[in-house]
């Protein structure tokens, strides 16, 4: 047969010795004499197959394994949501989760790249690695955050970009704060309120949530130049509520500068709402003055003269009666006696009275303190108080009757 002898022709190898003559013939050897074109040389039907098989085998393994590699078809941000990490009970972190879909039938590893924009301007960049087409992804608060709105995150892994919006309503941009005296185990205390003002947001935030990472820190000058300065954490005082209040011993009277800043821990620390300057106000804290009265002689007859004597006494370390009110009961009402203290100490005060007609007449006394003033944008303003009204009772008569 001419094709046998093409077989064998192409068996002689350079020297032309011949090689083994294969057995065959038949219906086999067409494609035999097919693959020997492919694989010249002393091939034989089993060894054909098992190599067209491995072929084949790492074809659809090289497909596998290389088709599509390093690309990706979609990235999706899983709802971002804020989380705990250092478990103290406070929000203080962004958390989500990044899904890949893979080009190829094999999982994404990888790395994507985390972009942050606020107010158009990148406020944090990280590489994340990706893992079985997943990354979990945790940014601290105060890594990110620079005011209240809305922050884009942008997750982009090969060519693919996925973006959402996540709402940062905890930024406060101002705070107020207020004082006023109150009462506390009997003794006289200043009482600040402070509060932060959540400002153009749409979505109020969960105070009890993120208040544990705000301060306050508060500053109060004395009277006497003494210095007070304290940090209270929001949650500490009020863990539920916006406001805050803490107490201040004014042991002194007279007038105390009290100032008060906010911290929010949760914000970058180059934030302008990383710190808030509350302002400054002037209080003071000034009890009223007590007063006694006793009058001489005790038998009032009308046209002589009788004596008050007035003792005043203020509680305050500096204090002392300023002043006396006398409302005599026979003169007008809107006309009252004022009698200024002679001695720096407010104690003993005389005067002298003389009832023209007989009758009862209530007198009224008072006393008025050496209350400090206080300057705000509107001036001085004098803040006296006034003692409890000591009211007495003189029956004017004639002797004998
Ligand atoms: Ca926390
Ligand atoms: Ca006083």
């Amino acid at each position: 047969m001419p094709d046998e002898e093409v077989v064998v022709a192409e068996t002689l190898d350079d020297d032309g010795r011949e090689y083994p003559r294969e057995s065959g013939g038949g219906l086999a050897s067409i494609p035999i004499i097919g693959a020997m074109f492919l694989f010249p040389r002393r091939l034989t039907a089993g060894p054909i197959i098992a190599a067209v098989v491995i072929l084949l085998i790492l074809g659809v393994v090289g497909f596998y394994f290389f088709y599509g590699a390093g690309e990706v078809n979609d990235v999706v941000i899983v709802q971002p949501e804020a989380r705990d990490t250092n478990e103290d009970g406070n929000i203080d972190s962004l958390w989500f989760e990044v899904h890949v879909t893979p080009r190829g039938v094999r999982s994404f590893e990888g790395e994507g790249t985390l972009d942050i924009v606020y107010d158009g301007k990148s406020e944090y960049t990280s590489d994340v690695k990706i893992s079985s087409d997943r990354a979990l992804v945790e940014v601290p608060f105060d890594r990110f955050v620079n005011g209240g709105g809305d922050y884009d995150l942008r997750f982009s892994v090969a060519g693919k970009t996925d973006t959402e919006v996540y709402h940062v309503n905890f930024v406060a941009e101002e705070v107020e704060f207020d004082t006023f005296k109150t009462t506390y185990m009997s003794e006289e205390v200043v009482n600040i309120s402070m509060e932060p003002k959540f400002m153009n947001l749409e979505r109020f935030p969960v105070i009890s949530q993120i208040n544990k990472h705000f301060r306050f820190i508060v500053n109060m000058v004395g009277p006497e130049g003494e210095v007070y300065s304290d940090t209270y954490t929001m949650r500490d005082l009020n863990p539920d509520n916006h406001r805050v209040s803490a107490t201040l011993d004014f042991s002194n009277m007279g007038n105390h500068t009290i100032s008060v800043e906010m911290e929010n821990l949760l914000v970058k620390a180059s934030s302008e709402y990383r710190t808030i300057d509350g302002g400054e106000k002037v209080r003071f804290l000034n009890r009223p003055p007590e007063i006694e009265v006793s009058y001489q002689p005790q038998k009032v007859r009308p046209g002589t003269e009788v004596t008050f004597s007035l003792t005043g006494a203020d509680p305050d370390e500096n204090g002392r009666v300023e002043y006396y009110t006398i409302i005599w009961g026979d003169l007008p009402e809107d006309d009252p006696d004022v009698l200024q203290t002679v001695n720096s100490t407010g104690t003993t005060t005389e005067v002298k009275h003389v009832f023209d007609s007989i009758g009862t007449f209530e007198i009224r006394f008072s006393a008025a303190d050496n209350g400090p003033f206080y300057q705000d944008g509107e001036g001085y303003h004098f803040l006296y108080e006034i003692s409890e009204t000591e009211i007495i009772d003189v029956e004017v008569k004639y002797l004998g009757r």
